[in-house]
């Protein structure tokens, strides 16, 4: 498979994306608005968007965010008739649809994505990519970006591997919320937070993992095994001890004010 992949954004993704291609042999031209990050990989670095895409057979487009792909591609979006270009960029489901509405219009195919691994496990087993977009074009670009994860497809509407994506990472940093919650509680009573996380959080919501994938749905349906009542109060005594403990229960909340405070600090 010798397609020639172009990549814009450089970042922590665009790099781990470019070094997985490059390993499996891959012909890859870079693009970052920053110039000079390409240093390493051993990539054709291009001085300008409409140079790297014009060298690939596909751009992959990994940039921070939807309005940074818009700045990117809106300056050349004329002089891109007949380019196929693949969204890797996170992103909303509605994003991802006028997205490809507009680069339509110009004439550019695209297949949208949402990647389902961080920057060190690009490229390995568990990393999996979601697509979504015209079926045809999945079945070309798929085999030439399979290094980078494992291919799937999740439908023709080009907003779904955005939507799988948000909703995966509902899943991610509900956990997240919770695991971070569960330390600060052990934390504020003078626990030991380690071991806690060793022996007791860690198996516990690995023990856990497959009720919680498995019972998430959206009926108001009971299993027999379920017991509402015992539940609810399960939850309400947490949530006693979360304010015992000086917590505020709202678990989201907590996990975006710490993140927020470590921004602050690393900026
Ligand atoms: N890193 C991760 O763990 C996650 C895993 C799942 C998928 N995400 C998404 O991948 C996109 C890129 O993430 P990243 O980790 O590469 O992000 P950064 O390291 O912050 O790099 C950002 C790149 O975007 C460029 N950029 C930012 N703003 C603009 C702009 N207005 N115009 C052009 N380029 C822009 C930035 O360039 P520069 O600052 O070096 O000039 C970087 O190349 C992202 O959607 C994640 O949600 C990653």
């Amino acid at each position: 498979m010798n397609e020639h992949v172009s990549i814009l954004g450089l970042g922590a993704m665009g790099r781990a994306l470019a070094s997985a291609l490059l390993a499996a042999g891959r012909e890859v031209t870079v693009w970052n608005r920053t110039p000079g990050k390409a240093g390493g990989l051993g990539a054709r670095e291009a001085s300008s968007v409409e140079e790297a895409i014009e060298a690939g057979d596909l751009t992959v487009v990994c940039l921070l965010d939807d309005a940074s792909v818009r700045e990117t591609l809106a300056p050349v979006a004329p002089k891109l008739d007949g380019a196929t270009l693949v969204n890797l960029t996170s992103g909303s489901a509605r994003q991802a649809r006028r997205l490809a509405g507009w680069l339509d219009g110009h004439g550019v195919r695209l297949l949208a994505g949402g990647i389902m691994a961080v920057p060190p496990t690009v490229g390995t087993d568990g990393a999996f990519i979601l697509y979504s977009g015209a079926r045809d074009l999945f079945d070309r670009v798929a085999p030439v970006l399979a290094p980078i994860g494992r291919p799937q497809w999740v439908g023709a509407d080009p907003g779904f591997a955005a939507l799988y994506d948000m909703a995966a990472l509902s899943g991610m940093y509900g956990m997240s919320a919770g695991a971070d919650h569960a330390v600060t509680m052990v934390h504020r009573e003078g626990g030991d937070v380690e071991a806690f996380k060793r022996e007791v959080l860690g198996p516990w919501m690995e023990q856990m993992l497959p009720f919680m994938v498995g019972g998430a749905d959206m009926s108001e349906s009971v299993p027999e095994e379920y017991n509402p009542a015992m539940q609810a109060t399960g939850l309400e005594n947490m949530l006693a001890a979360s304010q015992e403990a000086g917590v505020p229960e709202d678990l989201a909340g907590h996990l975006r004010a710490s993140l927020w405070r470590m921004r602050r600090a690393a900026a």
